[in-house]
């Protein structure tokens, strides 16, 4: 089987619509073909300040919200990535290889120290990108599930996997971006022209899955259209239209031409009533069944572990190797 891996960070508390279809719903699917690792990836997170009361109970609360989407121990691997210290070691060596200009080029650094200011901003959230190389590159995996807004960072995978193996020899394996068209950038609900994004959107544009679902139905149904009233898929001529047609025929499966033959001659108001109560009906179980695993925290955590024990043999494997190939001294 091909393997992926993947990973969320712990922060914000819940997960958001764009989290999901980006990426966690193709997990979910992966999990049947693949041989999949995913974590919760609180060594990122810790790149902007965190308090340490809420970084710990977020980071069950992500690791219980993916198993209420629909990760399932049995077939997969889920863990945290602060449970298997490789990562940070690969993460050395993979600083090690990458150019300054190289990560400076890094667009999701640049935006996010602009928006902390530059005296503000980590060197560890310069490195991030690095971290995240080591994370995929430790497990070999093949595909990388993730949303457009990643796509970068993994051609830096790319790149830093062919230089070791061209410099050192065969040691990785090189990955390619799993990203479906379709969910690839979910955007605002008010603003179609952005991501929907837990740092950027406004409140009423993002939607937390484990808001109230009374709160996100009123969001959908303010969401921001355009002043034409065709139901069609544009995403250029009608951004905030075609952001609702994904969203509804990814959560129903129903493909996007269906949805603008149901909704031909009707009104925008139609079409965000029905994606409300489509909503509802998806976040309503998902919060009750996060609730579930929160409420039986030693169950999850040794779901944890067992996970950080099957991804620390495959990860421990490819960090001697990786040590091995460019002669560290092994420790007798
Ligand atoms: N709007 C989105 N559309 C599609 N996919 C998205 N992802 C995030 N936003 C969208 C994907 O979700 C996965 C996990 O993301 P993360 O934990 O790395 O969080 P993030 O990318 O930092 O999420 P945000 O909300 O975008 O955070 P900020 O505001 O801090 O930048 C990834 O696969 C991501 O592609």
């Amino acid at each position: 089987r091909p393997r992926v891996l993947s990973g969320i960070q712990p922060t914000a508390g819940s997960f958001h619509l764009g989290n999901y279809l980006g990426a966690v719903r193709q997990w979910v699917a992966l999990q049947e073909s693949h041989d999949a690792f995913y974590m919760v990836v609180d060594l990122h997170a810790i790149t902007v300040p965190q308090d340490p009361v809420e970084l710990r109970s977020n980071t069950r609360l992500a690791a219980a919200q993916l198993l209420a989407a629909g990760l399932d121990p049995e077939r997969c691997t889920l863990f945290v990535q602060s449970h298997v210290p490789e990562h940070a070691q690969l993460g050395w060596i993979m600083n090690c290889l990458t150019g300054f200009g190289e990560a400076s080029r890094m667009t999701q650094f640049k935006d996010k120290s602009a928006k902390q200011g530059a005296d503000r901003a980590t060197v560890g959230l310069f490195t991030y990108p690095v971290l995240q190389v080591a994370d995929i590159l430790l497990y070999q995996a093949n595909e990388v599930p993730v949303g457009e807004d990643q796509r970068q960072h993994i051609e830096l995978t790319r790149d830093l996997a062919e230089r070791f193996n061209g410099r050192f020899g065969e040691t990785f394996t090189v990955p390619s971006p799993y990203i479906l068209k379709e969910t690839a950038k979910i955007y605002d609900l008010q603003d179609p022209a952005v991501k929907m994004s837990k740092s950027a959107s406004t409140p009423k544009g993002l939607i937390n899955l484990l808001d109230e679902p009374k709160a996100t139905a009123k969001k959908v149904r303010s969401a921001v259209t355009d002043t034409d009233t065709v139901i069609r898929f544009d995403a250029e001529k009608k951004p905030g239209v075609s952001n609702l047609l994904s969203i509804y025929s990814t959560l129903t499966g129903t493909a996007v031409t269906d949805l603008e033959q149901k909704y031909e001659g009707k009104g925008y108001g139609a079409l965000k009533t029905d994606l409300a109560e489509v909503m509802v009906e998806f976040v309503t179980p998902f919060r009750t069944r996060t609730q579930e695993y929160l409420d039986d925290p030693e169950t999850l955590d040794s779901i944890l572990a067992k996970g950080a024990e099957k991804a620390r043999t495959v990860a421990a494997e490819t960090l001697a190797q990786t040590y091995d190939r460019m002669g560290l001294l092994p420790a007798k």
